[in-house]
C-alpha cells in the first residue's frame, strides 16, 4: 500500500522571509514541495532558489557517510569512515588539545547561518563547546553593525510590523535589495505603489529593486550617514520636524538639530554622497509631506567601516519627523527581537568558563595565522558555514585552512569548499530530515519544521552530532539527552531572568509547541496593525529615542550621530586610491543564497558566471569592453569576472554580484580573495563593500573565451 502524507515545512535559510512550505512525501520520499498557502506574510510561493530544494535535498552530490582525508590538505581527497570511528577521532583529538598546554581554547567552533532554526543553529552546539571550554565565536559576519547602531538609538533593531507597510504612501529602500532579499516584503511595497505609494532606492548599485522603484539615488558606497544628517540639517532648517514628538519620546533633539545645521549642510553632504544638493533636497521633503513615511533598512549598508554609525543616523530620522506614530511608519531593519525566544535555556551561557577568549569571525585568517591574543587555534568545528568562500581576506582564510596542525571538522550537506581543507567531513541532514523551530527576521510568525522524511544515506543533525560527540566526551547527560521537541518547548518557555521591553515578553503568550504542530504559523502575540514606538516606548535606558546617547558619552564616544568614512575610501585615502582607485561592493546575485545552492546546476547556469559592472569611463579608461574578462585586484588579492560595462554604477564604483564557490570560478577564488578583516565602528562587523580595488583587462585561457 503506498502512503502519501503532507508535511509542513519552514525554508531554514539566512533570509528574513522564512517561508512556510508544503511538502508532500510518498513513500518516505518528498515528491513534492512548495510554499505554504497558509502562511499570511510568506503566501504559498517560495524565491526561485527554494523551488529547487528538493533538487538540493536528493542532489547526488549529498556528503553521504563521514569521510577521512586521504591527501594533501585541500586537495579534496578523502575516504569513508564510519560514525564511530569519525566521533572518536574527532573526541580524541578535542581531549588531546584541552589536555596540551594550550588547553581546550585552542579549540574553536565555527558556525554561521546555514539554518536559521534554533535548534539546529543554535542549541546543543553552544552548550558543547561552552562546556568544552573551547573558545567562543563572535557571529558578526552579517548582522552586528546595524543591530548595534539601531539599539544605541532605539534600543532595540528598528521594527514595524511588515504587514502594514502595505499603508506606506513613502517608502525607501535604504541599502536593501528588497525584491530580491526579502521578495514578500516587495509585494507589499508594490501593493501599497498601487494604493499611491512612492518607492525610493537608495543604493551605490541599481540592483533589481533600484531598477524596479520610482527613483534610484545613486549614494557613494558608506556615506549614508552623512546623507542622513543633511536630511536631518533640511528637517529642522525648514521647520519641517514634529516638536511634539520630539519633545515626548526623544532625548538631545536639541544638541542633533545643532549638529545637523551646523556640519551637515547640504552642500557638504553632496560633495560626500556625491548625490546632488536637489536631490537631497526633494528626497527630504517628500519624505516628510508625504505620509505614512517607511525606511527599509537592510544589512548590505551596513558593512562599511561607518556601518554601525550609518544605522544609528538613519534610524533618528522616523523619530524627528514623528513617522512611527503612524501605522505603516517608520522604520525596519530586522523583526527578530520581537521573539522571545530562551536563548539563555537553549545555549546555557552559564557553561561559560570565565575569561574565556572570544574571536571574531570575520578574523578568521588572523585565527588561523596566530595573529590574534590566546592559545593558537589547532583545531576547528566548522558547521552551519562555508567560510572559505564566505570570509573576507580569502587568501590569507585558504593559507591558515591548509596548515598541517590544524585539525578541521566540517559537518556540511555538500563537500564545500570549506570541506575540501577538512580532516574529517560529517554528512548533515537537509531541513526535510530534522526538526526544528523558527522565528523571523522579515515578519511576526513563528513555525516549526517537522523532519518529512528520514535522514539520507548516513546523514546526522547537528543536534544529533553534538549528542554524540557529548556522550563519547563523557559530558553531563541531562545537558544533552533532551529531545529536539523538548528543546523547543524550553526555547518558548519565557526567561527567567526579567525580560526588557524588547523582546516584548507578552510576545509568546498562548503558543505553545502543540498548538505549532498542529495550526502551523501563529502570529506573535502583538496587537493587530502593531506601531510599536507610537507612543515612544523605546528600548534603550531611558525609554525614549536616543538621539543623543548618554551611555555613548560615558564611554567617551560621540553620543551624536556623525559620519564616519569608510576604511577605504577615496576621500580620506587619496594615498590608497592612487592605486586602487575604485569602491567595489559584492552583494548577493539572486540565485544564491550566499555560498548556497552555488552548486545546483539550474541555479548557477541561472548566474552564468562572476561578473563585474563597471561604469562605461572607467572601462573606456581601462580599454575594457563589455563582455571582455577582467582582473580585479588589490594588495589582499586577485579574482577574475567578465565585465559588464552599464550604467548601473556610477564612476568610482564597480559591484561584483554573487559569492561563487572557489571551485566554479575561472581561478579558484572568489571576490573574497579582495576583501577585508577590517571591523565596523559599532558591533565589530563585517565590511565587505568597504574595498578599494583597480581593474585591468585580462586575456584568460582560451578554453574561457
Ligand atoms: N537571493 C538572496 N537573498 C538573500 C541573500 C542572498 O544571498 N541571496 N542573503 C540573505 C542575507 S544573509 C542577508 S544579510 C540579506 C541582505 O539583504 P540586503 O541588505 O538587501 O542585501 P545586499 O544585496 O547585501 O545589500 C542591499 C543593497 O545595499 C547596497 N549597498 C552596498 N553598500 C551600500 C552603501 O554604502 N549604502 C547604501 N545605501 N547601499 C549600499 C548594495 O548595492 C545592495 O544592492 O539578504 C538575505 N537574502
Ligand atoms: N563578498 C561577500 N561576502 C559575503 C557576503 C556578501 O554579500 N559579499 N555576505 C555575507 C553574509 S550577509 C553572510 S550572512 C555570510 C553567510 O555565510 P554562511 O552562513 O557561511 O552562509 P552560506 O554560504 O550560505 O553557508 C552555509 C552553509 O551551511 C550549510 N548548512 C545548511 N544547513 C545545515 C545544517 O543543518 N547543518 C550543517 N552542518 N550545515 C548546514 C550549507 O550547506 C552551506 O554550505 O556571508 C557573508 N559573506
Ligand atoms: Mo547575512
Amino acid at each position: 500500500m503506498s502512503e502519501t502524507k503532507v508535511v509542513r515545512a519552514v525554508c531554514p535559510h539566512d533570509c528574513p522571509d522564512t517561508c512556510s512550505m508544503v511538502v508532500t512525501v510518498k513513500d518516505g520520499r518528498a515528491i513534492q514541495l512548495k510554499g505554504d498557502a497558509d502562511h499570511p506574510f510568506t503566501d504559498g510561493f517560495l524565491c526561485q532558489k527554494v523551488n529547487h530544494y528538493l533538487e538540493r535535498v536528493y542532489h547526488p552530490d549529498r556528503l553521504k557517510y563521514p569521510l577521512i582525508r586521504s591527501g594533501p590538505k585541500g586537495s579534496g581527497q578523502f575516504r569513508r569512515i564510519s560514525w564511530d570511528e569519525a566521533i572518536e577521532r574527532i573526541t580524541s583529538k578535542f581531549s588531546e588539545i584541552a589536555c596540551s598546554p594550550h588547553g581546550p581554547q585552542a579549540i574553536l567552533p565555527y558556525s554561521y547561518a546555514g539554518t536559521m532554526g534554533k535548534l539546529q543553529g543554535s542549541s546543543l552546539d553552544r552548550r558543547f563547546f561552552h562546556r568544552l571550554g573551547a573558545s567562543l565565536l563572535d557571529r558578526t559576519i552579517c548582522a552586528t553593525a546595524g543591530a548595534a547602531g539601531s539599539d544605541i538609538t532605539l534600543g532595540t533593531r528598528a521594527v514595524i510590523d511588515p504587514d502594514t507597510v502595505v499603508h506606506s504612501r513613502y517608502i525607501i529602500n535604504w541599502g536593501s535589495n528588497t525584491s530580491v532579499t526579502n521578495m514578500h516584503l516587495w509585494t507589499i511595497m508594490h501593493r501599497a505603489r498601487k494604493a499611491g505609494a512612492k518607492i525610493v532606492t537608495i543604493d551605490p548599485f541599481r540592483c533589481k529593486t533600484a531598477a524596479k522603484s520610482d527613483w534610484w539615488i545613486p549614494i557613494r558606497p558608506g556615506t549614508d550617514a552623512a546623507l542622513a544628517l543633511g536630511m536631518m540639517h533640511i528637517l529642522w532648517r525648514d521647520r519641517l520636524q514634529d516638536d511634539d514628538y520630539l519633545e515626548k519620546y526623544c532625548l538631545g533633539g536639541d544638541e542633533l538639530r545643532e549638529r545637523a545645521l551646523r556640519e551637515y549642510p547640504p552642500e557638504k553632504v553632496a560633495k560626500i554622497t556625491g548625490i546632488p544638493v536637489a536631490d537631497i533636497e526633494k528626497l527630504t521633503h517628500e519624505y516628510a509631506a508625504i505620509r505614512p513615511a517607511f525606511i527599509r533598512l537592510n544589512y548590505g549598508m551596513q558593512r562599511h567601516g561607518g556601518g554601525g554609525m550609518a544605522v544609528r543616523a538613519i534610524t533618528c530620522l522616523p523619530a524627528i519627523i514623528g513617522a512611527w506614530r503612524k501605522v505603516g511608519g517608520g522604520a525596519m531593519l530586522s523583526t527578530s527581537k520581537l521573539y522571545p525566544f530562551n536563548g539563555n535555556a537553549l545555549e546555557r551561557p552559564d557553561l561559560i568558563r570565565p575569561g574565556t577568549r572570544t574571536v571574531n569571525m570575520v578574523q578568521l585568517a588572523e585565527a588561523l595565522l596566530g595573529e590574534l591574543p590566546g592559545p593558537p587555534v589547532k583545531a576547528m568545528y566548522v558547521y552551519n558555514s562555508n567560510p572559505a568562500a564566505v570570509c573576507p581576506d580569502q587568501s590569507r582564510v585558504l593559507k591558515g585552512l591548509r596548515r598541517e596542525d590544524l585539525f578541521t571538522v566540517v559537518h556540511e550537506q555538500f563537500q564545500t569548499d570549506t570541506a575540501d581543507y577538512a580532516d574529517i567531513v560529517l554528512p548533515a541532514t537537509t531541513q526535510l530530515e530534522h526538526f526544528d523551530i523558527h522565528g523571523s527576521y522579515g515578519h511576526m510568525y513563528v513555525q516549526t519544521n517537522e523532519a518529512a522524511i528520514a535522514p539520507l544515506y548516513e546523514a546526522k543533525s547537528n543536534n544529533d552530532v553534538f549528542r554524540r560527540l557529548a556522550n563519547k566526551m563523557g559530558f553531563e547527560r541531562e545537558l544533552f539527552e533532551s529531545s529536539d521537541e523538548r528543546l523547543a518547548e524550553e526555547a518558548l518557555q519565557p526567561s527567567k531572568v526579567s525580560p526588557a521591553t524588547y523582546p516584548p515578553p507578552q510576545a509568546f503568550l498562548g503558543i505553545n509547541l502543540d498548538r505549532l504542530k498542529r495550526e502551523g504559523p501563529i502570529r506573535l502575540n502583538l496587537p493587530s496593525d502593531y506601531a510599536p514606538f507610537a507612543h515612544g516606548n523605546f528600548g534603550t535606558p531611558s525609554g525614549k529615542c536616543e538621539l543623543y546617547s548618554p551611555l555613548l558619552a560615558s564611554q567617551g564616544r560621540d553620543p551624536l550621530p556623525n559620519y564616519t568614512p569608510p576604511h577605504e575610501d577615496p576621500q580620506t585615502r587619496p594615498d590608497l586610491a592612487a592605486k586602487y582607485p575604485l569602491q567595489m561592493v559584492s552583494p548577493p546575485v539572486p540565485s544564491f543564497l550566499n555560498s548556497t545552492f552555488v552548486n545546483i546546476d539550474s541555479l548557477r547556469k541561472e548566474a552564468c558566471e562572476p561578473t563585474l559592472e563597471l561604469h562605461p569611463s572607467d572601462a573606456k579608461s581601462r580599454g575594457i569592453a563589455d563582455g571582455q574578462w577582467v582582473r580585479i585586484f588589490n594588495d589582499r588579492g586577485t579574482f577574475r569576472a567578465r565585465a559588464v560595462v552599464a550604467e548601473t554604477v556610477k564612476p568610482g564604483v564597480v559591484v561584483s554580484q554573487g559569492v561563487w564557490w572557489n571551485r566554479y570560478t575561472s581561478d579558484g577564488v572568489n571576490c573574497n580573495t579582495t576583501t577585508s578583516t577590517a571591523l565596523t565602528d559599532f558591533g565589530a562587523g563585517a565590511t565587505f563593500f568597504d574595498n578599494l580595488v583597480e581593474v585591468e583587462r585580462w586575456t584568460p585561457p582560451v578554453h574561457l573565451e
